[in-house]
């Protein structure tokens, strides 16, 4: 009986030496191997998907716009802020998808590209677009969008606060008080009384030049899938409504120029302090 159990164990042990279980083994080791390097490729792919907080992008107008990360965060400001005042109460909220916001203000070159006009008081091609209403910007969006065939819109409050602080719960992305607002931003003490070329100040965590202060920046107030394809009917609403504009600029003093500050004007306003920057969504 033994004897027939070795004579069995044997031949298996032949059949397995054959040139076809060798040729079985080898492919068997080879397809382990090649998973193994389907699968790290496949994570180093998903890696790069993943985008970096401030990592940047450049569009066709030759915008810059950098990557603000999903997260939470505390917005407005707490009552031992100086300059604050009672609208900026604290909550928590979340920004629930990361998406592209721009480097800077929109410039006058960019803002010429895409509409073919300048309606600014202070001429440069690097100066921040201003005299800008809230349906030009809205405008202006819709045009870069259809160009790029992207959703472009404006930031909405939460969004532009978030962005701004970047993880900061101080008045200003650089600190406290008007030594950290003169790093990051023109403002009444600093201007000049005038605009200045966009980028040239402290950004901040993520990238993101004169959050505070040079122009006013418009910001959206409607959920974001409002705001599109809907400029009939946003501009009618306007005219009833006022629209909020936040990061103070080269004309105001320091306190309206903080991360919680908000300012609000009726959109048809235009004025010598106000522009804008974009979002673009993640398609
Ligand atoms: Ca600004």
């Amino acid at each position: 009986m033994n004897c027939a159990a070795n004579r069995a164990h044997d031949g298996m042990r032949n059949q397995l030496s054959s040139p076809d279980a060798t040729t079985f083994r080898f492919l068997w080791r080879s397809r382990a191997w090649l998973i193994c390097i389907l699968g790290a490729a496949l994570c180093v792919v998903g890696q790069a998907a993943e985008m970096k907080p401030g990592e940047v992008v450049t569009n066709s107008v030759g915008m810059k716009l950098a990557w603000i990360p999903a997260g939470s965060f505390t917005m407005g400001s707490p009552k031992s802020e100086p300059f604050r005042i009672t609208n900026e109460t604290q909550t928590r909220e979340t920004v629930a998808k990361g998406f592209w916001l721009g480097v800077t203000e929109v410039t006058q070159k960019q803002w010429r590209e895409v509409m073919g006009t300048n309606p600014s008081f202070f001429k440069g091609d690097e100066l921040p677009v201003e005299h800008i209403a809230w349906h030009d910007a809205a405008e202006f969006c819709r045009r870069l969008g259809d160009k790029e065939k992207k959703r472009y819109r404006l930031p909405t409050g939460v969004e532009r606060e978030y962005a701004c602080r970047a993880g900061t719960a101080t008045a200003y992305h650089t600190g406290d008080g008007e030594g950290a607002l003169r790093k990051a931003g023109w403002f009444n003490k600093n201007s000049g009384n005038k605009t200045h070329p966009v980028g040239l100040k402290q950004p901040n965590a993520w990238g993101l030049y004169d959050m505070h202060g040079n122009v006013s920046e418009w910001i959206a107030q409607r959920p974001a899938k409002d705001l599109y394809r809907t400029e009939s009917k946003l501009v009618n609403l306007e005219i009833k409504d006022g629209r909020d504009h936040r990061g103070g600029s080269w004309g105001l003093p320091a306190g309206d120029c903080r991360s919680a500050s908000r300012h609000r004007n009726n959109g048809k306003y235009r004025y010598f302090d106000l522009g804008f920057r974009v979002v673009c969504e993640k398609e």
